[in-house]
């Protein structure tokens, strides 16, 4: 019967699109889960048929297919990239499983159709996943950014400031330990990372990409000292990448790199950070504002009494560490910078 030619074909199609996209999440975006999950479908794809197989082969005549020719001379056509790739192969294995489900149901397999527009369908879900993840531009939560200070909190931990922060809940939280040795600031982010999983809060850690990436956070945040972000990104693949900027230029190079958000300060005079660059006033933020692209987070010296003004000029997020962890009361301090942001 020739519908198992088709079939078969289509079967071989499916199979091989998927595979590329398998080795794409595996080898280019080192994405194990995703890997799995193709590998799944494209077992399950093959198993059930697999009670046609004699049939398959007996069908299967590649060489005197006529599309052969016209086939290859698509596959001759240009370069692609990556993104193209994996979306012309997705193309692929839905349209090889739409030929699929029409052939079985007009032999009358009806519940064999089904089955395979379930993977089709299937298949439209792993690929709207497979383009968020890789290729969506992250944003930044709105509001309040957090960021701890252990010298700053009152004899407080880092913990226990963490726990507040959340409780009030604040929407991304970053791990800034200057005094700490590796040991324990892997602890605490491991800590932490268990509480703002719990939470759904964003977890960033400031300068180590190492810790970062074994304590499972969700990205890193780097200064102008630091690792340059192209490196980075090697490291830390998909997750967040931060960058402290203080000028337009940075702030451009920043962007062609690939950071997904850049720190814009310090707005105002803070002593709270050694070595810190002079403040860059509403100049460099109204530069910003105006002419960058990727989210931003304002910070330096923001306290309740400046926030409004610092919103009012564009910012939509906004860091500090001592106008929070300085206080007694961290619920009540977030509720009121929340408040004055809305001015
Ligand atoms: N980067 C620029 S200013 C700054 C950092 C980490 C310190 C911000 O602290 P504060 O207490 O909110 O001024
Ligand atoms: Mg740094």
């Amino acid at each position: 019967m020739k519908i198992f030619r088709v079939i078969d074909a289509n079967l071989n199609r499916a199979s091989e699109g998927l595979r590329v996209i398998e080795e794409i999440n595996r080898f280019v975006y080192e994405d194990a889960q995703a890997a799995k999950n193709i590998k799944e479908i494209r077992h399950k794809i093959r198993d059930a048929a697999k009670r046609f197989d004699n049939l398959l082969f007996c069908e299967r005549d590649s060489l005197a297919d006529k599309g052969f020719e016209i086939s290859q001379n698509q596959t001759a056509k240009g370069k692609t990239d990556i993104k193209n790739l994996a979306l012309r192969n997705f193309k692929r294995v839905q349209e090889a499983l739409r030929v699929i489900e029409e052939n079985f149901k007009t032999e009358g397999y009806n519940n064999l159709a089904k089955e395979y527009e379930k993977y089709r369908f299937l298949s439209y879900q792993l690929e709207k996943s497979f383009f968020e993840l890789n290729f969506k531009k992250k944003s930044l939560p709105k509001g309040i950014y957090c960021i701890t200070g252990e010298k700053f909190s009152l004899g407080r931990d880092n913990i226990t400031v963490v726990k507040e922060m959340i409780k009030a809940g604040v929407e991304i939280i970053q791990y800034r330990e200057k005094e700490k040795d590796m040991e324990a600031k892997y602890n605490e982010c491991i800590e932490i990372r268990k509480l703002t999983k719990q939470a759904g809060t964003l977890f960033i850690v400031n300068d180590n990409i190492d810790l970062a990436i074994v304590t499972e956070a969700d990205g890193v945040h780097v200064g102008q000292e630091d690792m340059p972000v192209k490196q980075a990104r090697k490291l830390i693949g998909n997750k967040i990448i931060g960058v402290s900027t203080h000028s337009p230029e940075q702030a451009q190079k920043a962007v062609e790199e690939g950071a997904d958000y850049i720190g814009v300060g310090p707005i105002f005079k803070t002593y709270t950070k050694k070595d810190v660059v002079d403040p860059v006033g509403y100049e460099y933020l109204d530069y910003v504002v105006k002419n960058i692209n990727i989210p931003f987070v304002a910070i330096g010296g923001i306290k309740t009494h400046n926030i409004e003004e610092v919103a009012k000029r564009g910012a939509i997020c906004f860091a500090m560490i001592t106008e929070v962890v300085g206080v007694d009361d961290i619920c009540e301090k977030i509720a009121e910078l929340q408040q004055a942001i809305k001015g």
